[in-house]
């Protein structure tokens, strides 16, 4: 049989076992009981792929000591946005075609079906999918790796919309099972809080936790599409180590009883619990502190497992910190190596800096994290001593190379000492930066801004320690199965191979011209509009013309990725086609879905605008199918897969200088979205790879924001310049968009006229205009058509494979250690 046959045949076979299983359970076949029978088999087939992945990199040569080893990758991180996993394995398997049979046999089809699975959406915005992406190279690529997160059982909030407001609910997403984890009973272990630390007669230093969990491992596991490599997801899942309290339980306290297991189960429950209080502030350091430690545990015991002893360590496996989550490693890393297996400082030292590499995703001071140090001291005393101690050989060395230098001592010390009446703080990426042999950014303009404002002084202590790596994302998620029309299409022009290598989409360039692929090519993204027109009608009871332009901003609700700027573009669209109903407007469609964090008030207030907006301009008699603004609740991977091919316009509007990279932009151009963008992020690679021509860019670049910002900003001077900006601002704030409510925007247009962080003010004007020139090009279908092939064929240098390649190279390879 060839291997394809023995592949259909196991489906056959784990399908009906486990079809059978849930029919007992269910009593009636749906497309959700299908759903969980072809997970459970198609985990079944991945199971025996992840059995020969890990054999193979045991026996790699890294262990042994070889002169450039292949180093096994752990990727640690508090977000992995994963969204479904049925269609990407049946994609991977070359099973959906037998799949599809089996549950049609059952009278379900397997589009139903596929849309039966919750999405796993266990992180929060771009960092957390380029987690997921990252998965998915690791496994093309053949990477030996693992990738360490926490098994959230409500992951982000599931967004409900109750009268413009947003309304956060848990989203239960595992209450029917989670048919892909495998649970890993014999892969447990210890993590301690709070207590102290005993000297003994030898002078080694013991911890003696008050506080005892046990972390368990689940694998969620990520296939190869070229290949039958895997990558590993391996979530922690926490219990108290310690038993009911048997007396509490007589005495009839069956609460007091279990109060302990409760605490313990607190760290599974959500992804980022509000940290406005100190009880959530303390949770959030404990989840971290617990995905480290037992992330950490998990590698040396496989290090012990393979090599025998703790030596090459450092050079056989590298530990890469995605953001400052997981910045405590360094910490634990030298705690378990000290304490745990006896290692003088200097070794451990070198396996710890071998080892670590971190990757900054922001340059918002605000979003640096730091925690107070009396909630470190009670929880993580021994930690602690061990920052103390880093933080006193690393301050020597700067003095050494810096003498005099008392100012560059404080402000790079791993401890804000609170002079300014604060208290004191550990400084998180402080630690991730003194412990790591690479620091690296996530688009070229980031990478450059870091060194130069929140790490310039690091910069300038460890030069060659920076570096940049800029972002990409899967071509096969986010083309190949997010938009199957397209791919046939590049197949019959190209060939298929831009699955595995992205750079052949180049070869596309020609086809901008051909006027029968452009038809056909047009005609998918037809097709892709009226299937997002149909979601829109079922979601949100809005019809909206498929023929018109869709204007798409999806993504986390912020000030700075400015979609009260979008807004604001709507409302004056709006008050133009009120003033002039029959001049020739280019329909439009605008389309926004984002989640607000739940204590972001000005965010929500925007999503509250949006919707009353939208209300009345959907309503307008005088206005028609010439303008309609959608918002789309719930946001997240799924919907992102349908809304994404159905895009004409991507907008990527950012205050230049302030989005590290987008990964959405990407998606879009690469499913033929044109882009109105501002010089920020990875929009300006994209640029430079597609040629600027191809993309929409407006507004002040990062000089002159810093310039506008050094000079005094006066947002009011722009409104009192022009007009139609002043009639928008007027009209959100004299309540024509909330029922006569003056009162509902008052924060928001004092804010964009007294502070206007984000210099919307300043950059409406070019916006406005800019947004002209994409309803003229769009006039054009032809020229539309060819430019929104040249997107395509410009994003070969944005797959995460090049990406994840690059990382090896530049960050995780042993030339890197110097
Ligand atoms: O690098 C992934 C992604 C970037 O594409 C976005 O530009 C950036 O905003 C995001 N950063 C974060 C920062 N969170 N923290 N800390 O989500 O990273």
């Amino acid at each position: 049989m060839t291997s394809n046959a023995v592949q259909k045949a196991a489906l056959n076979e784990q399908f009906a076992l486990a079809y059978g299983a849930e029919l007992a359970q269910a009593s009636q076949p749906t497309a959700a009981v299908a759903m969980r029978a072809a997970a459970t088999a198609a985990r079944g087939l991945l199971a025996e792929r992840w059995a020969r992945t890990q054999a193979e990199d045991a026996a790699r040569d890294s262990v042994r000591g070889a002169a450039h080893p292949v180093r096994r990758v752990h990727y640690l991180s508090m977000e992995f946005l994963m969204g479904r996993a049925l269609s990407n394995a049946l994609a991977a398997l070359g099973l959906e075609p037998e799949l599809n049979r089996l549950v049609a046999a059952q009278g379900q089809q397997l589009g139903n079906v596929l849309e039966r699975e919750p999405d796993a959406a266990l992180g929060n915005g771009g960092l957390g999918r380029l987690a997921a992406c990252f998965l998915d190279s690791f496994a093309e690529l053949g990477l030996p790796s693992f990738g360490y997160g926490l098994r959230y059982q409500y992951g982000m909030f599931a967004q409900a919309i109750q009268d413009g407001r947003q309304v956060e609910a848990p989203d239960d997403w595992m209450r029917l099972g989670q048919p892909w984890e495998v649970p890993r009973a014999d892969v447990r272990y210890a993590v301690g809080f709070g207590g102290r630390v005993t000297v003994d007669e030898a002078g080694q230093r013991h911890w003696l936790p008050a506080e005892q969990l046990e972390a368990q491992a689940f694998d969620f596991i990520v296939p190869a599409h070229h290949s039958e490599r895997v990558s590993t997801l391996r979530q922690w899942h926490a219990t108290a180590a310690a038993p009911i309290d048997f007396k509490a339980f007589c005495a009839g306290d069956y609460a007091g009883a279990a109060r302990h297991r409760v605490v313990a189960d607190a760290l599974n429950w959500v992804l980022y619990p509000d940290d406005s209080s100190e009880a959530g502030r303390e949770l959030r350091l404990k989840q971290e502190a617990f995905l480290v430690s037992a992330s950490l545990q998990d590698v040396i015991a496989r290090h012990l497992r393979e090599a025998g002893s703790l030596d090459g360590l450092g050079l056989a496996n590298a530990i890469h910190l995605n953001d400052t989550h997981p910045a405590l490693a360094p910490a634990e890393l030298m705690r378990l190596l000290l304490d745990e297996h006896g290692l003088g400082w200097d070794a451990a030292w070198k396996i710890t800096r071998q080892a670590v590499s971190y990757t900054n995703h922001t340059l918002m001071p605000e979003a640096l994290e730091t925690w107070a140090l009396s909630l470190f001291e009670a929880l993580l005393p021994r930690h602690l001593e061990i920052i103390y101690e880093i933080n006193a050989r690393f301050l020597a060395e700067v003095r050494a190379k810096f003498p005099g230098d008392d100012a560059l001592l404080a402000r790079v010390s791993l401890i804000d000492e609170g002079r300014n009446g604060g208290e004191r703080r550990v400084r998180m990426a402080a630690l991730a930066i003194v412990a790591s042999h690479r620091v690296n950014g996530v688009a070229a303009l980031h990478s450059e801004l870091m060194v130069q404002t929140i790490f310039a002084d690091y910069a300038a202590i460890f030069p060659g320690r920076f570096h940049n790596v800029t972002n990409g994302v899967t071509p096969r998620r986010w083309l190949q199965q997010a938009n199957p029309q397209l791919s046939t299409l590049l197949d019959a022009r190209i060939g298929k191979g831009w699955r595995q290598d992205l750079a052949e989409l180049r070869a596309l360039t020609p086809a901008a011209s051909d006027v029968a692929f452009r038809q056909q090519f047009q005609a998918v993204k037809l097709a892709n509009k009226q299937r997002l027109a149909d979601l829109i009608r079922r979601e949100v009871g809005v019809q909206v013309d498929p023929n018109s332009l869709f204007d798409v901003q999806i993504k986390r609700i912020h000030e700075y990725k400015r979609q009260l700027l979008n807004i604001l573009h709507v409302v004056a669209r709006y008050q133009a086609i009120l003033a002039n109903p029959d001049a020739a407007w280019v329909p439009r469609t605008v389309i926004i879905a984002g989640k607000a964090a739940s204590a972001y008030v000005m965010a929500k207030s925007i999503i509250q605008l949006a919707h009353d907006v939208a209300r009345v301009v959907n309503s307008d008699p005088r206005v028609g199918d010439k303008l309609k603004l959608v918002y789309l609740p719930n946001y997240g991977v799924s919907l992102a897969e349908v809304i994404i091919p159905a895009a004409d316009l991507s907008e990527q509007i950012s205050t230049a200088g302030t989005e590290a990279s987008g990964t959405g932009n990407m998606k879009f151009a690469l499913n033929g979205a044109l882009t109105i963008g501002t010089w920020d992020g990875a929009n300006i690679e994209m640029a430079q790879a597609m040629g600027e021509e191809n993309m929409f860019v407006f507004g002040l670049r990062t000089e002159a924001v810093a310039q506008i910002k050094a000079l005094g900003y006066d947002p009011r001077l722009y409104m009192e310049q022009n007009a139609q900006l002043k009639r928008v601002i007027d009209s959100i704030a004299g309540g024509v968009f909330s029922s006569g409510d003056a009162g509902r925007y008052r924060a928001l247009t004092e804010m964009l006229l007294n502070r206007d962080n984000y210099l919307l003010m300043a950059d409406f004007a070019a916006y406005v205009d800019k947004q002209l020139e994409v309803d003229a090009l769009y006039a054009q279908p032809e020229a539309w058509g060819a430019k929104a092939i040249l997107n395509v064929a410009g994003m070969g240098d944005f797959s995460s494979d090049r990406t994840i390649a690059e990382y090896v190279d530049r960050v995780w390879s042993v030339a890197s250690l110097g």
